[in-house]
C-alpha cells in the first residue's frame, strides 16, 4: 500500500490542470476553485481542438455523401463510435448509440424495452439512490403499460440494501435499472454483484453510469451488464451527446425508439425497413461534432493510468472527508464504504443555498438544491444538501479554500 503522501506525489496535478485553461479563470475577482465536476466536468484543450478542427476542416454530413467532406465527417463519427467501444470494452461498436445523454439513453432504452417487454401487472426495479432521469422514464412506461415500479432501500449511510435488492428480483420484475454512482452521495454500488443477482433470476440490468464514468474504469462486459448509459460532459467531453450501450441481440430485438432519416434501409409508404443496429435507434442527423469532441475526451483520458488517477481521486477525497468533517455544525449525508467523487453536506441552522452562494462570493463552485434526486433528500429528512464534487484535476489547496470559506460562512451567520 502506498503512502497517502507518494500517492499525492504519483499524480502530476499542475501539469494536468493546465490542460484546462477554464480553470486558471478568475470568477468574483477570485481564483477559480471548481467543485461542480458531478452537474459537469471542464474540457481540456485537445478536445477544444478537435471540436474547433472538425468545424474547420473536416465538417459535412454523415452517411450519406458521395464527396470528400461527407466521407471524412463520416470517418470522424464511426471513429468515435469505436473509440467509446474500446473504452467500455464492448463487444461490437453496433452496440454503442450515440444519444444527447445519459437521460436520453435512459429514455430510449425505457421507452423501447417497455413497449416490447412490459405488460401490466410486471415491475420495474430501481433503487432509492437514483437521479431523476433513472426515475420518472421508468415511471412513465410503467404508467402506460399498466406495470408497477418497485424501489429497493437504502440504508442509513446510503448503501442500498442488497437482501431487500435481491428480494424483490421476484418472477415480476422484468427489468432492474440502478445506478453505478449516487450523484447525491457519491456511492458506488456494488453493479457487478447486482446484476449477478438478477441474471440468476434471469432479469436484465440497465446501469446509470453518468457519475461512475468520471472515476472509475468501466468494463461493460466484465459487469455484464445489458444496458449502460453516461454522458460525454461528465467524461471531459462536450455536452449534448452521450452513450447508451447495449448487448447486440437485446438491441436487435427491440423496436426503433424514433422515426426518420438514417435510421431506415428503405421506406415506401406503405412499409418502412428499419435499418440494423446501431443506426436504427439514431435518427436524423447526429450531433457530428460532439462524438468527435467525445473521441477526443477518450483519448485525453487514456493518456493517463488510471491505477495513479483512481489513487489520487480517492486520496483527495479521504483528505477532503477529513478536513471538512472537522467543522463543527456540519454534517456529511452519505456516508457509504464504497464512495466517489462527492461530498454531499448539510450545516445547522444554515441553508444550503446560502451556504452556496457565500462560497460562490469566494469563488468557489459547488451545488446546492435536491440534485435532482428528491427521493434521496426525503430518506434523509432533508430538503437540500450543498454537494463539492471533485475530479482528478483538483488539488488539497483548493479543500483548504473550501473549508476555509465554509468556516466563513459560519461566522457570517453567527452574526445574523
Ligand atoms: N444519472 C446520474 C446519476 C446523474 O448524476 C445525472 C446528472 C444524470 C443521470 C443525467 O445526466 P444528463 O447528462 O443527461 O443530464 N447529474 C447531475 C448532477 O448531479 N448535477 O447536475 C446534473
Amino acid at each position: 500500500m502506498n503512502s497517502v503522501a507518494s500517492i499525492f506525489d504519483a499524480f502530476p496535478v499542475d501539469k494536468v490542470r493546465r490542460d484546462f485553461p477554464i480553470l486558471s479563470s478568475n470568477v468574483h475577482g477570485k481564483p477559480l476553485v471548481y467543485l461542480d465536476n458531478a452537474a459537469s466536468n471542464q474540457k481540456p484543450k485537445p478536445v477544444l481542438d478537435a471540436i474547433q478542427d472538425y468545424y474547420t476542416a473536416q465538417h459535412s454530413n454523415v452517411h450519406r455523401g458521395v464527396h470528400f467532406l461527407s466521407g471524412l465527417a463520416t470517418e470522424k463519427y464511426e471513429e468515435a463510435r469505436i473509440k467509446v467501444r474500446n473504452y467500455i470494452n464492448a463487444g461490437s461498436e453496433n452496440e454503442i448509440i450515440f444519444v444527447r445523454g445519459a437521460t436520453e439513453a435512459i429514455n430510449l432504452a425505457a421507452a423501447v424495452f417497455g413497449k416490447k417487454n412490459l405488460e401490466q401487472g410486471d415491475e420495474v426495479l430501481i433503487t432509492e439512490l437514483e437521479h431523476h432521469s433513472n426515475i420518472v422514464p421508468w415511471q412513465m412506461i410503467c404508467e402506460e403499460k399498466g406495470a408497477r415500479l418497485r424501489v429497493a432501500p437504502i440504508n442509513d449511510s446510503g448503501e442500498v440494501m442488497l437482501d431487500k435488492f435481491e428480494s424483490m428480483l421476484t418472477s415480476n420484475v422484468k427489468i432492474a435499472a440502478i445506478s453505478h454512482v449516487s450523484n447525491a452521495l457519491g456511492t458506488v454500488n456494488p453493479v457487478k454483484q447486482m446484476i449477478e443477482m438478477a441474471h440468476r433470476k434471469k432479469i436484465p440490468v440497465l446501469v446509470d453510469g453518468a457519475q461512475a464514468m468520471p472515476h472509475l474504469r468501466v468494463d461493460v462486459r466484465d459487469l455484464d451488464a445489458d444496458f449502460y448509459v453516461f454522458s460525454s460532459h461528465k467524461v471531459f467531453g462536450p455536452t449534448g451527446i452521450g452513450v447508451l450501450y447495449g448487448k447486440a441481440q437485446l438491441l436487435e430485438s427491440l423496436p426503433p425508439y424514433q422515426g426518420g432519416g438514417d435510421m431506415i434501409k428503405s421506406v415506401t409508404f406503405e412499409k418502412t425497413v428499419f435499418n440494423d443496429i446501431p443506426y436504427k435507434f439514431e435518427a436524423g442527423t447526429p450531433h457530428i461534432e460532439g462524438a468527435v469532441g467525445l473521441g477526443a475526451a477518450i483519448d485525453y483520458l487514456n493518456s493517463f493510468d488510471w491505477r495513479i488517477v483512481q489513487d489520487y481521486e480517492q486520496a483527495l477525497l479521504k483528505f477532503a472527508e477529513k478536513e471538512i468533517s472537522k467543522i463543527d455544525g456540519l454534517k456529511i449525508i452519505g456516508t457509504a464504504k464504497e464512495k466517489a467523487g462527492v461530498i454531499s453536506f448539510v450545516m445547522e441552522d444554515i441553508h444550503p443555498h446560502d451556504v452556496g452562494t457565500i462560497l460562490d462570493s469566494e469563488g468557489i463552485a459547488i451545488r446546492t438544491g435536491h440534485h435532482c434526486a428528491q427521493p434521496v433528500m426525503e430518506r434523509f429528512g432533508i430538503p437540500a444538501t450543498a454537494r463539492a464534487s471533485f475530479a482528478f484535476y483538483n488539488t488539497r489547496e483548493e479543500i483548504h479554500a473550501l473549508v476555509q470559506s465554509i468556516q466563513k460562512v459560519k461566522e457570517i451567520f453567527a452574526h445574523v
